[in-house]
Parts: structure tokens; sequence; C-alpha cells
């Protein structure tokens, strides 16, 4: 029986393998760490990661960060182009995956630890500025209207364009303000000449989302649209953020400091982004200690032996037990561990952006096995340190995620969704069987 099983998910598995890749000429934002705490360092822990073809050539390409300040006399600085990262000395990395982290802050804190995935273009600032750098003091084409080397953390819109028009006159340069009556884009590809190839919109923190401005199709904040704040100088005021005609925004009540797409999708829906907020555990991107951001409001997570019941990721309080991920992801998990890879996605036990059979297998092969904080099982879906039937039911619960996915690159049909629910069932049997 299981063996028949297996076999009938071959051809299921390879289906979704052939979904994974962008398509030709395809570029995403994947992943952004924009506002380490803790004892996080502001220049050294940022990165940013994108995926493309591999080996794509990035002439012309610029990652911009767009303000989203804005006021109640709507005189703000909306619009206007904070940060640039031109990417025409690069190329995508032969495993789809392009990197930026910070060379640190030239007072101790060294250069970003992140472990980055071999065949990624790893773009790591060695210039004398801190961060990022900023202009001449870039080794790696940032620039930033403060020359800080940093993403703000308040909010931005990220923007990934290509620039077809004069190389010189159209390129993106600090300041130029994109939106000059903070109504919304003057021009609906940014500016002439310009394609737009992804983007994303975050109000970071509390109130920016009551008069400020996004410009990607999906749009993320703290407060709901029609909530009554407080806003310091200004009194009582209603929360409705500005948007591009049909954007979406999506209502957090957290504080947003990660970005991500969830696993490999590529689309532009609340289902294909994971927007989170991360906090550290002491040591967290410490020179010499294993970067280690994990989600929760405070407290560290591998105080298990310190005997502290408050801060034990398998035994979170009822407070600690609220995760801020817009995906539910359980409490403790680590996110920033796929630079240069898929990012983490609840039941993707093998680590390819994608929940199907492989990690059903991955499941499998490794049921019962223990684990600690230093030492944990892949198939832990709920970071509890065993691997179990409730680490199953997450799995079943999210194969086939993400649910957005690339269209096929050539050639291959999409199976129906009644045949990834037959697999799931068809696992479903399995475990059912295994278990007497
Ligand atoms: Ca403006
Ligand atoms: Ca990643
Ligand atoms: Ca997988
Ligand atoms: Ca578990």
């Amino acid at each position: 029986m299981r063996f028949l099983i297996t076999k009938s998910f071959a051809p299921i598995a390879l289906l979704l393998a052939a979904w994974v890749s962008p398509s030709s000429a395809e570029l995403y934002i994947n992943e952004i760490f924009f506002n380490p705490g803790g004892d996080g360092v502001e220049t050294r822990d940022e990165f940013i990661e994108l995926r493309g073809m591999p080996g794509m050539d990035l002439s012309n390409h610029f990652l911009i960060f767009i303000e989203n300040e804005d006021n109640v006399a709507k005189n703000g600085p909306a619009g206007q182009i904070d940060n640039i990262f031109d990417l025409g000395a690069a190329t995508i990395g032969s495993n789809g995956f392009l990197t930026y982290r910070m060379g640190g802050d030239q007072m101790g804190s060294g250069s970003s630890l992140y472990p980055v995935a071999s065949g990624t273009t790893d773009l790591v600032n060695t210039g004398s500025g801190p961060g990022y750098g900023s202009g001449p003091t870039s080794t790696i084409g940032a620039e930033d209207d403060g020359n800080e080397g940093v993403l703000e953390n308040g909010g931005f819109t990220a923007m990934l364009i290509r620039n077809d028009g004069d190389p010189v006159d159209n390129r993106p340069a600090i300041a130029f303000d994109l939106d000059v009556d903070n109504d919304g884009l003057d021009h609906p590809n940014g500016r002439e000449g310009w394609t737009i190839l992804d983007s994303i919109g975050i109000h970071g923190e509390p109130r920016e989302a009551v008069f400020g401005r996004t410009y990607a199709p999906i749009n993320y904040g703290y407060e709901s649209i029609g909530q009554t704040v407080i806003v310091p100088g200004v009194g009582v005021a209603t929360a409705n953020p500005g948007l591009e005609p049909g954007a979406t925004y999506v209502p957090l009540g957290y504080e947003v400091e990660y970005i991500a797409r969830w696993g490999n999708s590529t689309g532009q829906t609340a289902a294909d982004w994971h927007i989170s907020n991360l906090t550290d555990n002491p040591g967290a991107g410490s020179a010499g200690a294993p970067v280690d951001y994990r989600q929760s409001f405070t407290g560290n997570h591998d105080a298990l032996a310190s005997g502290s019941p408050d801060v034990a990721p398998s035994q979170p309080t009822a407070e600690q037990g609220r995760l801020e991920s817009s995906q539910n992801v359980p409490y403790g998990t680590k996110l920033l561990t796929t630079i240069g890879a898929p990012n983490y996605i609840t039941g993707d036990f093998n680590g390819d952006g994608v929940v199907n059979a492989a990690d059903y297998t991955v499941w499998r092969d490794t049921k019962g096995q223990l684990g600690s904080e230093s030492n944990h099982p892949a198939a832990d879906a709920n970071h509890d340190f065993v691997v179990d039937e409730a680490d199953y039911a997450l799995w079943a619960q999210n194969f086939g995620a993400p649910n957005a996915v690339a269209a096929p690159a050539s050639g291959v049909s999409v199976p129906e969704p009644a045949a990834i629910l037959i697999a799931a069932l068809a696992a479903t049997i399995t475990v059912g069987r295994n278990k007497r």
C-alpha cells in the first residue's frame, strides 16, 4: 500500500517541482529584514534577498525604497525615493538568488553573520560607510537619503524596477518625488520608461498608516482602515492609508520588521507574503554568536534549560503564544536561515519552498526524532522538539502551499486541485494505516 501511494505521488511531486522556477526575465523581492530589534545592530543585521533566473543580467535594474510618511495636510515626503540599490553590475546567482548584506558599523559589530547558500550572488558592503554604505562609501551600489546605510524602520514601498528610459535622466535619484501631490504615483510605472517588476508596501510602525501612503498592489500596516487613532500633535484621527487604484491593504495589529514571500510564492495576494515582527534572543546577531531572531513579544527562546517557564519555546505563555506572523508560523521558528534559498514555509521540511510529498517523506523518515534548540529536527513543524502526528497535521494543512505560484515555465500542465486533494487524502490513509 505504501509503495503504491509513493508511486502515485511521483508525478505530482514532479509537477509541483516544475512550478517553482520564475519564468524568463522575472525578478522578485523575496525577503527583507529591515528592523533588527533587541540586541540587533541596525548596520549589521538587515538583509535583502532577490530571486530571478539563474545568471540573469540585471543591467538597468534597481531596487528602490519609497517614503511612506505623510501628514494630515498631505504635504509630507510620501513618494520620495529614500534608498536605491543599483543592480546594474550584478547578475542573479547560479541558484537563482541575490542577496545584499551589511558591513557592520565600524565600531566592532563586524559584518553580517548569516550563512548564505552557495551559488548566491552575495553582495556584502566592504566600503567605509556603515551598513550597506551609501554612494562612494558603498561597494554594492547602495545609496540612501541620510547616508546611514540602512533601511527606514517606519515604512516604505520596496519597488523593483527596470529603466528602459534614458539611463541618466530616468535613473532613480535620491529624494526624487514619484508622487508630487501625495495622491498616488504620477506615472503608473513610477516614471516614464520604467517597468515595475515587483513591489510591496509596508507601514512598519504604529500610526504610519493613518495618513501614510504606499504604492504597491499589496500593502500592510498596523491599523485597520477607519480605526480611530490618537496621533501626537494632531489628536484623534481616522486611519486612512493612501493606496494606488485597486490596491489591497491588510491590517496586522503589530509592527512589521520582516517581509518575505511565502515559500516559492511569486503572486500579489496576502497568501503570497509572510509579514512578521521579529524579536531576538540574547546574543542574536552578536559577533561570534549564531544569528537567531525568533518570533515572539519578549524574552529569549533558548532558555528551556534556565527553568524560566515563560521563555521556553515549547511552553509559550498565552501572550507569547500569539505570534506576530501573517501566516501563523509556530512560536520560536527561525526564519532567517534561508539566505539564498526559498523562504520558510510551514510543512516544507526539505526547505525547497513548496509543501508536497517529498516533505511527507522527511516526516515519515524522522518520526519520533527528538531535538533541542541547537539541534532542531527539520520535520518538527510546531517547534516542540519532537517529530510526531502534530507535525504531520501541519504538513497536511499546508499541502500544496504556496497557493499562488509562478506559471509553469513551458509546456507543463498544472494539476487540477482535485489531484492535490486526492494526494493529500492518500497520504492521510497511509499515515492512518502506519499508526495501526
Ligand atoms: Ca510626494
Ligand atoms: Ca530566503
Ligand atoms: Ca518541500
Ligand atoms: Ca513537533
